[in-house]
């Protein structure tokens, strides 16, 4: 099977970054985005701050101690979102295969593209700066775990690649709170018994690790040896892709739906083009005049995409349907999609 190509991207120093743009007057500060209140809790803070050693999830009334002369900023969720949005529908350009992971944060497959995974990196980071201002840092590899290894490697502004090659010289040094799952009580229970790094969890058998974790001991074991069999999960990924009229006069002549059906197909067709996508199922809906709804579909051996051939699907399926009253809405859409070819990438 051919190896997988995800790409993991994270914002840096997001809620912060997002303050200093929208005021140019805090760049180069200590910018710390949180709870203004001393009882509250960093969310963020910009490079500059991190240097005094202030984290999120720290004590705002610690930040203040280690940070004094900090710009304390209460968060604006609302803008983060939308500039969010901006940076997810960026992405979108390139592959619908994203799983985002929070506002800031997602992984993306891009095995089925043609183009150089850098080449993408470069793209994402470009237009990303150009329309929103932000740096955004970037990690390639072959599995989820090491793209998100990678994307940290060289924050902020960073972009990585981890190679099937390189992995043993990447992870054995690794401190084991850098493996993902690992959480803090999981490695002190591992440090107790001497292991540090990704080196010392190697020594651990399998069973061993099954012992301290349960069957998350086995994800564990194989994580650290490059293995990550997740798949990235799309949400916003098209599952099916229709277009559906209510009609003016309820209507029963299948002549007259064959029209709709028609106009429906070619809709259709130009959606499926431009997303490069064949579809194999056809499905017809239509409301009668006493409001019960029905569908009725069809699944072919191959992929179509054409204007044609979905018109003529849907004629087909229309032919076998006996109305009993007249019809008041009529549908049609096409699922089941498989990706035409490669994507060229008309953008590069
Ligand atoms: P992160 O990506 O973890 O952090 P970051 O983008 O600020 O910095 P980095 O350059 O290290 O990626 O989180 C994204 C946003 O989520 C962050 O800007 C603020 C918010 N957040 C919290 O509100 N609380 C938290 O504890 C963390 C970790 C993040
Ligand atoms: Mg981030």
């Amino acid at each position: 099977m051919k190896e997988k190509i995800i790409m993991h991207v994270d914002m840096d120093a997001f809620f912060a970054s997002v303050e200093i743009v929208d005021n140019p007057k805090l760049r180069g500060k200590a910018v710390i985005v949180g709870g203004v209140s001393e009882r509250g809790v960093v969310a963020t803070c910009s490079y500059e701050a991190r240097k005094f050693g202030v984290r999120s999830a720290m004590p705002v009334y610690k930040a203040k101690e280690l940070c004094p002369e900090g710009i304390f900023l209460p968060g604006r969720f609302e803008r983060y979102r939308e500039v969010s949005k901006k940076i997810f529908d960026i992405l979108h350009e390139v592959t619908d295969k994203i799983e985002p992971m929070s506002l800031d944060e997602g992984y993306l497959d891009l095995t089925q593209l043609a183009e150089e995974p850098l080449k993408i990196a470069a793209y994402i980071k470009n237009e990303i700066y150009k329309k929103t201002g932000l740096t955004i840092s970037v990690g390639i590899s072959y599995n989820m775990f090491l793209a998100k290894l990678a994307s940290d490697w060289n924050k902020p502004n960073g972009i990585k690649l981890i190679t099937k090659e390189m992995v043993p010289y990447i992870l054995f040094p690794l401190s084991i709170d850098k493996v993902y799952g690992l959480g803090k009580k999981s490695c002190r229970r591992l440090n107790n018994i001497g292991i540090y790094t990704v080196k010392d969890l190697y020594g651990l058998s399998k069973e061993l690790l099954v012992e301290f974790f349960g069957k998350f001991g086995v994800e564990i074991y194989e994580r650290i040896r490059g293995i990550d069999k997740r798949e990235v999960k799309t949400s916003r990924e098209r599952k099916s892709i229709g277009k559906e009229t209510t009609l003016s006069n309820d209507i029963i002549d299948k002549e007259e739906l064959k029209l709709y059906l028609k106009s429906f197909s070619k809709e259709i067709a130009n959606i499926m083009h431009s997303k490069n996508l064949t579809g194999k199922n056809i499905n017809i809906k239509y409301k009668t005049s006493s409001f019960v709804n029905h569908t009725k579909s069809k699944t072919l051996s191959y992929y179509i995409n054409t204007e044609e051939q979905i018109f003529k699907e849907a004629v087909s399926i229309l032919n076998e349907l006996e109305f009993s009253e007249t019809i008041r809405l009529i549908g049609l859409s096409v699922s089941s999609f498989k990706k035409e070819k490669l994507e060229q990438l008309s953008m590069f």
